[in-house]
């Protein structure tokens, strides 16, 4: 693919350069795996000039109109951000620089052949929106693990934590713990140029992403297990590891991992945990604080802790109905959960209208490795049942499952089988998102964000 992003640029320059110039460009190109930081010193000048371009023509324009709804309803439907990693259509789904999940399946490198992608290949997308070579993809796991050892200190501070602090508590305290690694916060004490920001921005990320699958397992196993670490595997990738480090080696198990942690990497800029990142990088606190609070966020109830609350709630049918109900039964719980004030986890979505495609291509590896597991078939009972409930309230905007409704049947099927730490998972991956477009919001100068705020009296006022 770095062949045909290169040929597509020949083409673009065949009309202002002649022809030994090109094949001087095209040899270069061709022969050598450009690395990650001179692909983006290439790029980010392009974009800034892009930028500026689109403010000068276009700054005073109108994007959409604002209600009184949206701005006492979470600001719902408000186009309010600039994200560059990925856009999410309601109806389709999400797609990362321009590629659905299927598209992603197909075109990244996998660690064998026909199977998942792996997530440095997701981040290498990310990051330069090129889909890169295998090369691309086998430097940039090199590079993760060169960086990949924890601090000593981080076991320390987590062991000073109660025995029974939730694991995503855990994750947080672990981030801000390797805070005073950043390169970042260290370059802007020392009076660095806003036109440098985002090299140290990525040398962070870059370190962040690679220390957070041994950040993982350390909770996982002093949490779960004996206490007992696993030394990564260096012949192992970033994903693989990540299992592997926590105590799981099954070949489907390590492709499930590839699998989840490209799916639940970036979901364009609005969610919980995306912005809150957002709006704490853009007062120039590092990598390290800003991913850490927006962590905080995953850690809701109604954004990552969904894949916990699923389990929770899947093992209550099963405690109260056996595995295998009417969907008679089904519909009854669903309205019972309903009645007694809850939501149904797993289901739902601020934007989506249509099944999360995150949620479909779990269901196809299910299909695939599992389709006879008593769980998964509970969750499929879900999928026949739950949308129509939701519809007949009449007022759930989304009755479509997320991806949160099906992670946790597949994490239980290998073994991973404490709900509590499912978002940690899901955070580890998210990482991978967030950082990424962190280092294009220091490239492109993104300012401080500061939205306006009103009282319900000015809202009185202005319409009365
Ligand atoms: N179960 C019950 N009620 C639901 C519901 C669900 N799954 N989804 C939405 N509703 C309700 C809302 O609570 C709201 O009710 P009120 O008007 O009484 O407050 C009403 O339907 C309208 O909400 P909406 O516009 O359809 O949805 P929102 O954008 O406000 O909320 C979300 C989106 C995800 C928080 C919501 O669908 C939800 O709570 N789902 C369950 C939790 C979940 O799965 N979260 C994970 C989302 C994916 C992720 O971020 O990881």
């Amino acid at each position: 693919m770095r062949g045909l992003s290169v040929l597509r640029t020949l083409a673009s320059r065949t009309a202002r350069a002649d022809a030994d110039v090109f094949l001087d460009y095209a040899r270069r190109s061709l022969s050598t795996d450009a690395g990650l930081k001179e692909v983006l010193a290439e790029k980010i000048p392009e974009q800034q000039e892009r930028l500026k371009a689109l403010k000068k023509a276009h700054g005073g324009k109108e994007v959409g109109k604002i209600t009184a709804d949206m701005v006492i309803g979470g600001m719902r439907g408000i186009t309010g951000l600039l994200w560059e990693t990925s856009l999410l259509d309601p109806e389709e789904g999400i797609r990362f620089r321009g590629y659905s999940i299927p598209e992603c399946q197909k075109l990244l490198p996998a660690a064998q052949q026909g199977g998942e992608p792996l997530p440095e290949g997701l981040l290498w997308l990310l990051l330069t929106g090129e889909v890169p070579t295998e090369g691309q993809v086998k430097g940039l796991s090199e590079e993760l693990k060169a960086r990949a050892k924890l601090p000593g200190h981080v076991k320390g501070v987590l062991a000073a934590l109660p025995r029974d602090t939730h694991p995503m508590v855990q994750f947080t305290v672990g981030i801000s713990s390797l805070q005073p690694q950043s390169a970042f916060a260290k370059a802007y004490s020392e009076g660095i140029s806003k036109l440098k920001y985002w090299e140290p921005t990525l040398e962070d990320s870059l370190t962040l992403i690679a220390q957070l699958p041994e950040l993982a397992a350390l909770i996982y196993r002093t949490t779960y297990k004996s206490g007992e670490l696993i030394a990564a595997d260096p012949k192992l990738d970033w994903a693989a590891n990540l299992a592997h480090m926590m105590g799981f080696n099954d070949p489907d198990a390590l492709e499930l991992m590839r699998l989840y942690q490209t799916i639940h990497t970036d979901h364009e800029g609005g969610n919980v945990s995306a912005h809150t990142s957002h709006v704490v990088a853009s007062a120039l606190s590092d990598p390290y604080l800003s991913f850490a609070a927006g962590m905080c966020g995953l850690a809701g109830p109604l954004h990552g802790l969904a894949n916990q609350e699923v389990l929770g709630w899947l093992f209550s049918v099963r405690k109260q109905l056996g595995t295998d109900p009417s969907k008679d039964e089904v519909e009854k719980f669903v309205w019972d959960t309903l009645k007694s004030g809850k939501v149904v986890p797993g289901y739902g979505h601020a934007v989506l209208r249509k099944t999360d495609p995150r949620y479909a291509c779990q269901r196809e590896f299910a299909l695939k490795k599992l389709p006879d597991d008593p769980m998964f078939k509970l969750v499929s009972k879900f999928f026949e049942v739950v949308p129509g409930v939701l519809l007949q309230t009449g007022k759930v905007k989304n009755p479509w499952p997320n991806v949160d409704a099906h992670s946790g049947v597949l994490l239980q099927y290998y073994g991973i089988t404490e709900q509590n730490f499912y978002t940690v998972l899901f955070g580890v991956s998210r990482a991978i998102g967030i950082l990424s477009q962190g280092v294009w919001s220091r490239a492109l100068g993104l300012p401080i964000e500061r939205p306006k705020s009103v009282t319900m009296d000015v809202l009185e006022k202005k319409f009365a």
